[in-house]
Parts: structure tokens; sequence; C-alpha cells
């Protein structure tokens, strides 16, 4: 029964990247989204992208690049409202929690270059696991959210990393704690957080509000250029 409903997630999923591959806005060159979708898998998980500059279009000016972002931690931390706030500039107050990963595209400009970052958002059900281990080949780069008004969803950051880096080892990481409009039902500081961050190793550690959309843009802008930096 369980297995049966995995698998129509999973066909709808693919389904979904399909549409969007069509309907990204950035043109790319024929064939060059398939080949930096399929890359043979290494034994854990990582293709061989990661060997390969994201750099879509060489000769063009601008030049054009391409980064694939995973958004993971527990459920109804904010993942899916913080990607909204980003692309849409919208909130919604229900939760609805995700069924396996939603794909979003969305481009901003990095000097004279055009970046293209396709957000995965991975569900924080446990019952996903699968589907994310199947999904996380060609990361570049892991946000990990938490929720600051709940404690345990910080205690469980090292999961999540654990879960990344079974199949992608050391793929960098940024720590996000969501919710900072609820600032009287806040349960982790700062410097908590930022203690988290340090001991895991991450890249930065930034607090977020999908709700107001307090620092959610430059969330995004700190994560492109932190993926520049590494590329250029
Ligand atoms: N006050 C407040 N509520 C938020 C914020 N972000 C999300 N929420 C609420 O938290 C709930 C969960 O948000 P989602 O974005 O669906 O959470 P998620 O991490 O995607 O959850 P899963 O899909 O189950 O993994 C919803 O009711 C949202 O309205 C925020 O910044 N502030
Ligand atoms: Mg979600």
């Amino acid at each position: 029964m369980g297995f049966d409903f995995l698998i129509l997630v999973e066909l709808s999923i693919i389904e979904k990247q399909r549409f969007l591959t069509f309907s990204t806005r950035v043109s790319l060159p024929k064939g060059v989204w398939g080949q930096l979708r399929e890359g043979p898998e290494h034994p854990g998980g990582q293709s061989d992208l990661k060997k390969r500059s994201r750099l879509v279009t060489e000769k063009s000016s601008p030049k054009r690049w391409i980064f694939k972002i995973i958004l993971m931690g527990d459920y109804a931390v904010g993942k899916t409202c913080i990607i909204r706030r980003y692309v849409s500039d919208s909130f919604i107050e229900d939760y609805k929690a995700s069924i396996g990963v939603d794909i979003t595209s969305q481009e901003l400009n990095y000097e004279d270059d055009i970046v293209q970052l396709q957000l995965w958002d991975m569900s924080g059900q446990t019952d996903f696991k699968l589907v994310r281990k199947q999904f996380m080949s060609g990361t570049d780069i892991g946000i990990i959210v938490f929720d600051l008004t709940r404690l345990s969803s910080l205690q469980n950051v090292g999961r999540w990393i654990n879960e990344i880096h079974a199949m992608i080892p050391e793929l960098p990481l940024a720590l996000v704690g969501n919710k900072s409009d609820l600032d009287r039902e806040r349960q982790i500081s700062r410097e908590a957080a930022e203690k988290t961050m340090k001991e895991h190793g991450m890249l930065f550690y930034a607090e977020t509000s999908a709700k107001s959309g307090d620092n959610i843009t430059q969330l995004f802008a700190d994560v492109t250029q932190q993926l520049m930096e590494d590329n250029k």
C-alpha cells in the first residue's frame, strides 16, 4: 500500500520536472539541459555535475548560470513559504504539507551575469526520505531550515545534515532560522543557532520570516554569491 503510493508520488514529480524544464525562462542551447541533468551517477549518489562548471552559455554576453539548491528541514518549519515569498512575494497561513518534492525556478542578476536558481523544496515528513534521496543528485548547495519557535527543529539539524551528506558528502550547507516575526514565541537565540552552524561547519546562518518577508531576498542573494564565488 505504502509502496504503491510512493510510486505515484514520484511519477507526479517527474511530470512536474518535465513541465518545468520546458517552461523555464532561461533559453538554454538545445540539449544543454539534458547534458546538465543526465551525468553518470557516482556510488554516493553525486553526479559528475559537481566537477563541471554551472556556466550554461559560455560565449554569449551576459553569461548564464544554473544552480540546483535543495531546501531541507523538519515538517512545517516554512520551507515552502520561504520559496513562495521569494518567487511570488506571497504568503499562505494554512499549513499544507508538501508531498515529495516541488521544483521552482527563479532568475536573478549577479554582477553582469544571469543566474537561474532551481529551488528543490523537499518534504520534511519522514515518510519521504526515499523520495528526497532520489532527487538530491546534482545539488550545488543545501539550505537547512528550522523554526525559531520550535526547539526540536534545531535539534534535528544534525539528522538533516547526515541525510544529505550520506548522499553528497561535503555538500556546502547554509542554516536558516525561520519565523523571526514570532518574537514572543521564540525558543532559540541567535547565539544558539550560530553555535550549531559552527559545530557543523556550515557556511552561514540567517534568520528569516516568510510571513513578513524579512531577509528572504537577502538569503538567496547570499546563497548566489556563495555559489558564484565557488564556481567562477
Ligand atoms: N508566523 C510565521 N509562520 C510561518 C512562517 N513561515 C511559514 N509559516 C507557517 O508555518 C506553516 C508551515 O509552513 P510550510 O512552508 O508549509 O512548511 P514546510 O517546511 O514546507 O513543511 P513541509 O512541507 O511539511 O516539510 C504554515 O502554516 C505557514 O503559514 C513565518 O515566517 N512566520
Ligand atoms: Mg513544504
